[in-house]
């Protein structure tokens, strides 16, 4: 073990390398290389200090300002290309909010790089795991349109990539534009930081450059936990829980583009840890200008507020669609959900600073305030300044919600037209429903399950074993560990989602289908009262691909059956995620039949048990170890080294 002292002088060290790449004064022309020849450290490097004897990986975090401050160079164009990049999964140090933990990253990065292209460009991503618990990467909102092999579901669309092992993730980008993400779909090792921004551009794209904006920024919000997830899974499924809940946590501190502020003043904060924030995000616009603000979502529970002092904002894009939206001074944003916002800087000069603010919405958590700010910073050219700490001056709007507030999506509340209109002017040839809800269920080995459910059934992860190539041999699925519902039809079908459970809003997210949102409503919905419904004629609803739904209430989402596949739907809350809640929507399988099967995609699954069950289910049976100690993280860091090597039973 370290001495406290080399601790402390790491956590004053990790502050100053994780800005390391940081420039003072220039513009992005002499940093933003062509993204194509973005390629990460070489694979004979080997990682994952994960095994080591050492409590913290010696390597450090780094943060990268091309990942969040698009260039205008990027060419926006029909003209395809092959975009390639290398992805080394492997845990490194990091302190992004005063506190210093193991990470997970791609290529030492946090937040992982950012993947840009046009439409109808090919990604191809080599992805090595050099963990020491088996990984998948899922492109979030891409469509993958005849690549379902390529979704990066484990147990559902492949098996894992083994720990060690490399798999390369090749898909084309058809028919989309709009902001996407890519994240970890390994149980909710997301939320250690496997995740980053995925743009993809087209000159079709209504909100246009130099139109309808002048810059470009990804804007990055999360929730923040101070322990591993895997610690704090296995706490959830025990009979405490973590923290003393089966709950899922609400985040040790929130983080704007991967820096936060912690307290050490929190409930939960260690004994004897000194807090040691790095500044304040400094988030630059061009005075004068135009930026579209491409905000992500990518924490584990908590949906956040976005608003900035004095700046109000017109919405254009709600996940990938572009729309006719409200300008107003505050946005609501569900974990996965994205949003553009155009923000005009026109009310200052280059140096001047105001709050930009993220709120966690409480009153679908525990309805303690907590909040955060970043610096809005007015620039020439993105340069950077150094205030010595003097924050900018606060003046909020004042019409903000208040924080224990009910949590709403934001097309609960406005009217977001989609700027290119498909109406909903059909009869669905097929009604089905999801129903969820929190519980005791059967497991398929007759066992108790305590946790989420669809339909019943708690999702047991058969990780070795998944659904995908089983429909494609068989044409159908038959093992009972993941709820399913099939839609064999080829055209519109509508799927009524029921959030069952009385105190708990959930965001579901449909892989590979953005939906359109045709009703919503209290109570639930059976399949018989939907198609008692008129709901064959409705103008130009809103399309999307992750919902936030509240308890007792429901959604009915309809989908246009021209992507034939395995789709996961499943809670974008990561915690409910790892203990059972996620189902599968299957679309034409007879169609899925003549989808090929990659050598090396088979590969992954070989040698392996496949009556293994993954980590994502949570038995009644007690573990006896107390999670008490998880308060201490020190202990907790070598409990985590002592039970790595569990993690794949
Ligand atoms: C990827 O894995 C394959 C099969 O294990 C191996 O042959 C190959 O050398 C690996 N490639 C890299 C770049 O590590
Ligand atoms: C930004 O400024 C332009 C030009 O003055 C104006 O048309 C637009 O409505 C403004 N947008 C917002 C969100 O204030
Ligand atoms: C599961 O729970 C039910 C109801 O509480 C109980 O009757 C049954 O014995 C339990 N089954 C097992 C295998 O523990
Ligand atoms: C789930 O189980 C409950 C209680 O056993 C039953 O009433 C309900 O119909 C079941 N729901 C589904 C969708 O199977
Ligand atoms: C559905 O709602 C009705 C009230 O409209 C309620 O009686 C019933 O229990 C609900 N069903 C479930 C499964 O929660
Ligand atoms: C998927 O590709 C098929 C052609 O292979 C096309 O007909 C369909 O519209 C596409 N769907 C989406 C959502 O891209
Ligand atoms: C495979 O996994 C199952 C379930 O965990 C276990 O019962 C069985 O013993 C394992 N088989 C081998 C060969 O390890
Ligand atoms: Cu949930």
């Amino acid at each position: 073990m370290r001495s406290l002292t080399s601790l402390i002088a790491l956590l004053s060290c990790s502050t100053c390398l994780i800005f390391a790449q940081s420039t003072t004064d220039t513009g992005l022309g002499d940093i933003q290389d062509a993204i194509t020849s973005y390629l990460g450290p070489s694979y004979a490097q080997v990682s994952g200090s994960a095994t080591s004897d050492d409590p913290l990986p010696s390597e450090y975090a780094t943060s990268n300002k091309k990942t969040f401050i698009l260039s205008n160079d990027f060419e926006i164009t029909d003209q395809t290309q092959i975009r390639e990049y290398n992805f080394e999964i492997k845990a490194v140090t990091a302190n992004p909010d005063g506190y210093e933990r193991q990470i997970y990253t791609i290529n030492g990065e946090f937040p992982g790089p950012l993947i840009e292209c046009n439409t109808g460009d090919t990604i191809r991503v080599h992805v090595k795991n050099s963990l020491d618990i088996p990984q998948t990467i899922h492109w979030h909102g891409i469509s993958q349109n005849g690549s379902n092999v390529m979704d990066g579901v484990p147990g559902i669309t492949q098996c894992p990539i083994p720990p060690g092992q490399n798999f390369t993730y090749e898909f084309p980008i058809v028919q989309q534009y709009g902001t996407y993400w890519y994240h970890s779909h390994f149980a909710n090792t997301m939320a250690d930081g496997i995740a980053g921004p995925f743009i993809v551009h087209s000159p079709d794209d209504p909100v246009q450059r130099g139109r309808d904006y002048d810059n470009e920024r990804v804007l990055l919000i999360q929730d923040w936990m101070h322990d591993q997830s895997t610690d704090i899974v296995a706490a959830l499924k025990s009979a405490d829980g973590y923290r003393g809940s089966p709950g899922a946590p609400k985040g040790d501190s929130i983080l704007i583009n991967d820096v936060g502020h912690a307290s050490p003043d929190d409930p939960n904060w260690p004994e004897g840890v000194e807090c040691n924030p790095p500044p304040r995000a400094e988030v630059p616009v061009i005075a004068g200008q135009r930026t579209r603000f491409r905000i992500i979502n990518t924490g584990a529970h908590s949906m956040l507020r976005v608003s900035m002092d004095q700046h109000e904002f017109e919405v254009a894009e709600v996940d990938t669609d572009p729309v006719y939206g409200p300008t107003i001074h505050e946005i609501p944003v569900a974990p996965a959900q994205r949003y553009s916002i155009i923000v005009n800087a026109t009310l200052g000069q280059a140096g001047d600073k105001f709050k930009l603010r993220v709120h966690v919405a409480a009153g679908c958590m525990d309805k303690v305030q907590q909040d955060t700010w970043a610096v809005l910073r007015y620039t020439n050219n993105n340069e950077e300044y150094d205030d010595k700490g003097e924050e900018p001056e606060d003046k909020p709007w004042d019409d903000l919600a208040a924080f224990d507030s009910p949590c709403r999506d934001l097309d609960d509340q406005y009217t977001l037209s989609p700027r290119v209109a498909i109406d909903a002017n059909v009869k669905p040839l097929q009604t089905l429903s999801l129903s969820s809800k929190f519980g005791t269920f059967l497991g398929t080995q007759g066992q108790n399950i305590t946790g989420f459910a669809f339909n019943n059934i708690s999702f047991q992860n058969q990780i070795w074993d998944p659904v995908l190539p089983q429909i494609i041999d068989n044409g159908k699925y038959t093992n009972e560990n993941v709820a399913q519902v099939v839609f064999d039809q080829d055209g519109y079908v509508d799927l009524i989602l029921n959030n069952l459970d009385g105190g708990i809003d959930h965001p579901y997210h449909l892989h590979g289908n953005e939906f359109q949102l045709i009703k919503r409503g209290d109570g639930n919905l059976t399949v018989e009262e939907a198609q008692a419904m008129d709901l064959s004629n409705i103008v130009n609803p809103l399309r999307r691909d992750t919902i936030f739904i509240p308890g007792n209430a429901y959604a009915i989402l309809r989908i246009r059956t021209d992507n034939p596949g395995v789709w996961a739907l499943h809670c974008h809350i990561g915690w409910h995620l790892a203990v059972g809640k996620l189902a599968t929507v299957i679309v034409r399988p007879q169609d899925m039949q003549k989808f090929k099967q990659p050598e090396d995609w088979k590969g992954l699954c070989a040698g392996q048990n496949s009556t293994q069950e993954g980590p994502a289910r949570r038995s009644v049976a007690p573990t006896s170890a107390p999670v008490s100690h998880l308060r201490n993280p020190r202990d907790a860091r070598s409990r985590d080294r002592s039970r790595k090597g569990s993690m794949r039973d």
